[in-house]
């Protein structure tokens, strides 16, 4: 029996799946005679420092889990469980970790876009029987803004590259955590899980030649999920937007087993997005959780769920709020949930008062469970000027010259999947959401949407260039050439696509194989 320290926030879903998916059973914390007795203790962390430590305080787990981690019993840690390990985190100065490994916990300071998003390789640096099997060239999936900084060499497990050389395991006696999610990171996760979980492998020597790790440009397989007429949730594509296809809703398949599929592909990420959610109340719509549900149970890469998160008041006058709905996906399965019209609304708002409220559900969901796990959708169009001055919106000088002869262009922002154009354009968005606590954003664009004629890069460029956090390149992707050159061509960490592999006309293999020689890539089939 496996015990699993669940605090309250994050996807600790996929965790539980992922070990059940090894045939072991799982028994969730619900007091502190539960630490007591725990042989195997797992402790998956997503969010905040500071709240999950107030979580654990207010629930007198410290002492037993200090307890527990001095009798040396197996503890496998993830991301904010390696964390939870040190003395101290930047992220909340004031909060005393469990200080079982000294050190501290830093925030990134470094030239690259942060959150530390993706596919990264590990440098084993001592033998540990997790890594039993593997050739150590795997690579890993990492979300995070803060690294741990031991005191003592010693402890260090493995380490990766991102701007600088960071510590990304520790080990000490059978105290292991990675800072690298295994339960996200394919099958080479399963097995690093395996390996802890099961007794009696033997621990042994790693011989593989130390390198510079690199973070991989990932492949994200994006199914835009909805009601048909006939009351079926289906996957759907549309053209610039429009759905249907001699007057029915497009239907390209079944949620559940194209997500899988794509998995088992390679995808690197895999991303819902329910597309009528800005009109129906998420809480309501039983089929997409048990989508989510379904497919986390054995789809161990990334899940983002986008639509309809905002906060509501149902017939009865009962209130939610956005952070409410984003609990139920991440604990359906979702690891990060994305933001559409709301993010354009709260924008606006911000921009009429210049302040923060605390109260948006970017700001929400953020601070509880990190700004990694929240993503902002931009469904952007192009709007063509003569000049500069002819708008208040920040403009760009574009190559693709507009019907009446113009050189310059803005784009604007819609709401409710493109009905409703705003006026507010989206690299102000891009900006806006940084500061209030986004952590990626996903950049569709409308007039590319099921073109298969390529990226808009002029929009990538100009929206990755006005943040700090990375940016998931997406619409118009119709053949291989099409991703070398958003990554060459762009500084997009991810791209995204939909049309082309749901009607088989490009696969996610033949995109890796394309890329292998020429963008770091995670394995190919
Ligand atoms: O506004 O918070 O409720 O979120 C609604 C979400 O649904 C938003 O993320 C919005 O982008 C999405 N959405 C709404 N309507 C549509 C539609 O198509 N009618 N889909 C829609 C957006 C765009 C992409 C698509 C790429 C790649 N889909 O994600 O997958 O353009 O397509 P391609 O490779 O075939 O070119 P809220």
């Amino acid at each position: 029996m496996i015990t699993l320290l669940d605090y309250g926030a994050g996807n600790v879903r996929s965790v539980i799946n992922a070990i059940e998916s090894l045939g072991q059973k799982v028994k969730i914390v619900s007091g502190i005679d539960d630490l007591l007795s725990a042989e195997k203790l797992v402790f998956p962390g997503v969010g905040n420092f500071g709240s999950m430590m107030r979580i654990l305080n207010d629930k007198n787990y410290v002492d037993a889990l200090k307890d527990y981690l001095l009798s040396n019993r197996p503890f496998l840690g993830i991301c904010l469980g390696l964390h939870a390990l040190f003395e101290k985190s930047e992220e909340a100065p004031d909060t005393k970790g469990l200080g079982f490994i000294s050190g501290e916990v830093k925030k990134f300071d470094i030239n690259l876009s942060v959150p530390h998003i993706g596919w990264n390789g590990i440098n084993i640096k001592k033998p540990s029987r997790i890594f039993n099997g593997l050739s150590g060239d795997e690579k890993f999936y990492f979300v995070h803004s803060f690294h741990v900084v031991p005191d003592d060499d010693s402890v260090v497990l493995t380490t990766t590259n991102y701007g600088i050389e960071f510590v990304s395991g520790i080990q000490k006696g059978n105290i292991t955590a990675t800072q690298f999610h295994p339960e996200k990171s394919g099958t080479e996760g399963i097995n690093v899980l395996k390996n802890f979980l099961e007794p009696g492998s033997e621990q042994k020597a790693i011989t593989h030649v130390l390198k510079e790790t690199r973070l991989s440009k990932r492949i994200v397989a994006c199914l835009d999920v909805r009601s048909n007429d006939h009351g079926d949730l289906v996957v759907t594509k549309g053209d610039q937007y429009d759905v249907r296809e001699n007057g029915n809703v497009r239907n390209l398949g079944k949620p559940v087993e194209l997500a899988r599929t794509y998995y088992e592909q390679g995808a690197d990420e895999i991303t819902f997005l329910n597309i009528t959610g800005f009109r129906d109340f998420p809480l309501e719509d039983i089929p997409m959780m048990d989508v989510l549900k379904q497919t986390s149970k054995n789809v161990f890469v990334p899940l983002t769920i986008g639509g309809g998160i905002r906060d509501y008041t149902d017939q009865n006058g009962r209130k939610y709020t956005a952070l409410e709905v984003a609990t139920q996906y991440f604990r359906s399965g979702a690891d990060k949930i994305s933001i559409g019209s709301d993010a354009v609304l709260i924008a606006e708002a911000y921009l009429r008062t210049g302040k923060k409220t605390g109260n948006s559900s970017i700001e929400q969901i953020s601070e509880v469970y990190g700004a990694q796990a929240v993503v902002i959708s931009i469904d952007p169009k192009r709007v063509y000027v003569s000049s500069p001055d002819q708008t208040p919106h920040q403009v760009i000088k574009t190559e693709n010259i507009g019907p009446l002869g113009e050189a310059y262009c803005w784009y604007q922002c819609t709401i409710n999947g493109g009905r409703e154009g705003r006026d507010l354009d989206a690299i102000t968005l891009a900006q806006v959401c940084e500061k209030l606590g986004a952590g990626e954003i996903l950049l569709n664009c409308i007039d590319k949407d099921g073109t298969d004629s390529g990226y808009d890069l002029e929009l990538i460029n100009a929206v990755k260039n006005a943040v700090t956090i990375p940016v998931i390149a997406s619409s118009g992707a119709g053949c291989v050439e099409h991703f070398y050159e958003v990554f060459t061509k762009t500084h997009a960490e991810s791209a995204l696509a939909a049309g082309i592999f749901h009607r088989k006309e490009v696969s996610i293999p033949d995109v890796k194989k394309y890329l292998s020689d020429k963008v770091e890539t995670r394995f190919i089939i």
